[in-house]
């Protein structure tokens, strides 16, 4: 499907970029009125086609280009509506995300052009580039990028892919353990809400809005019938609250300010205390402010009880064992915009997190949606056994190789790696996994070893 999509915007890119070439011919035919012997001399310079992508909140492509007919190929990579605005007046038309615009920029001479996206806010978020027009700048090649032969681009996809797994500083996810256990039983928790510099990928390290210095938050895993106290304490420069998303609480401890409790402003703490009711695999993430703080960082996995794996069952002619043991099981959050922006649990590839198991290992992947698009997650190889869906056991679990991840949906798997290799696991929106510059964002692997 993401194949055939991918496709079916190229080939409109062709189109368009044919569409152009067309429109300029007749401009440059117009302008010369058909006229005589010196006009027709004037050959049209050959258009140079630049592509742009445009992203929370960065202009990414050429940066120069020779004098003459130029036209831009604009793709919108991020999550949020953008458009790419040449000062000269020229525009593509607003482009949701996925979406691609071809645009006729028109003869430009030597010179410096402000390109920007002008949704409010946008440019002053850093959308904003100077393109400069000079008779020195290399010529644009096949592959549509300056001084990049189609070599060089397979080079710098393989070079990038190689470099995983990278080293970068910080983990999310990390268990989070009571820092006090009352004489009742009740359990004492601190998530502290601040700005952090988080590296995303290797060497480029953002602002992250963080709860314990983490992204994702610090994994809270209790039992059922435990007790919880929960000091939220916000040091970020906005009010915000915690949201329990999936977890069974009093109205007052919801998380939704104003309407259950006051917003928790820079440098207050608020207490959140509820009872472990029922079994829940859940997130907590800001609800105030949710659409800056949440895609910035502000997210966790929370997991109150037992994983409810389908024991003894067959599904599909696949016998799942009475007494299967999980060797590993791993939350894996899905963001896609923000500061933190295409990610599996904060980083993006190659910084993402290699699972190495051993042949024969049970794995159980809980999927958290924190994100704003939908996120079809495929795992190589192995079939993925569907069995919880936001906490709640399937009376029909199934197995599916690509699982669609809603935002603020959970989906809990099952799989068996029986089969040795590197398999990669990734988003299968083609576009989350690779840019022109090579592999990032929603992809890691699965290495299975004897
Ligand atoms: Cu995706």
């Amino acid at each position: 499907m993401a194949d055939s999509t991918k496709t079916f915007d190229r080939a409109l890119w062709f189109f368009g970029a044919m569409g152009a070439f067309v429109a300029a011919m007749a401009l440059v035919v117009a302008i010369n009125g058909g006229g005589g012997s010196e006009a027709a001399a004037e050959v049209p310079g050959e258009v140079s086609n630049l592509s742009y992508e445009l992203t929370e909140f960065a202009i990414l492509g050429p940066q120069e280009v020779r004098p003459g007919p130029v036209s831009f190929e604009v793709h919108n990579s991020g999550s949020a509506i953008h458009n790419l605005v040449v000062e000269t007046g020229a525009r593509t038309a607003d482009l949701n995300t996925g979406e691609i615009d071809l645009i006729d920029v028109g003869d430009l001479s030597e010179g410096e052009y402000v390109i920007f996206c002008d949704i409010p806010g946008h440019r002053e978020a850093g959308m904003e580039a100077t393109l400069v027009v000079s008779e020195d700048a290399a010529e644009v090649s096949a592959t549509g990028h300056e001084d990049m032969t189609p070599e060089q681009a397979n080079q710098m996809m393989i070079d990038s892919m190689l470099a995983f797994p990278a080293e970068t500083e910080g983990k999310g996810n990390q268990p989070l353990e009571p820092v006090e256990v009352k004489a009742d039983g009740t359990k004492v928790f601190e998530l502290t809400a601040e700005i952090i510099e988080w590296e995303v990928e290797p060497g480029k390290f953002v602002d992250a809005w963080a709860y314990n210095g983490q992204v994702p938050g610090p994994w809270i895993r209790v039992d059922v019938g435990d007790q919880l106290e929960v000091h939220f304490t916000n040091l970020t420069p906005m009010a915000s609250d915690i949201h329990w998303h999936g977890i069974s609480t009093p109205n007052n401890m919801d998380g939704v300010a104003p309407y259950t409790q006051d917003p928790v402003y820079t440098g207050e703490t608020f207490v959140y205390s509820f009872a472990a009711e029922r079994p829940a695999i859940g997130m907590y993430h800001a609800h105030f402010h949710s659409q800056i703080s949440v895609p910035n960082g502000m997210f966790g996995a929370i997991i109150i009880g037992d994983t409810p794996i389908p024991y003894g069952e067959t599904v599909s002619g696949i016998e799942i064992p009475e007494d299967l043991e999980i060797a590993h099981e791993i939350p894996m959050v899905l963001n896609d915009a923000g500061v933190i922006g295409l990610s599996l649990n904060g980083k993006s590839f190659p910084a993402t997190e290699p699972y190495v198991v051993n042949e024969g290992d049970w794995l159980v992947y809980h999927y958290y949606n924190e994100g704003l698009q939908v996120h079809p997650m495929h795992q190589h190889q192995f079939p993925q056994l569907v069995f919880a869906k936001d906490g709640i056991p399937l009376d029909v679990p199934f197995w599916a190789d690509t699982i669609n991840v809603a935002p603020g949906e959970r989906y809990s798997v099952l799989v068996h790696a029986d089969r040795v290799g590197t398999w990669v696991w990734h988003c299968h929106i083609l576009n989350h996994v690779e840019r022109d510059t090579g592999m990032f964002g929603m992809v890691t692997a699965l290495i299975v070893q004897e």
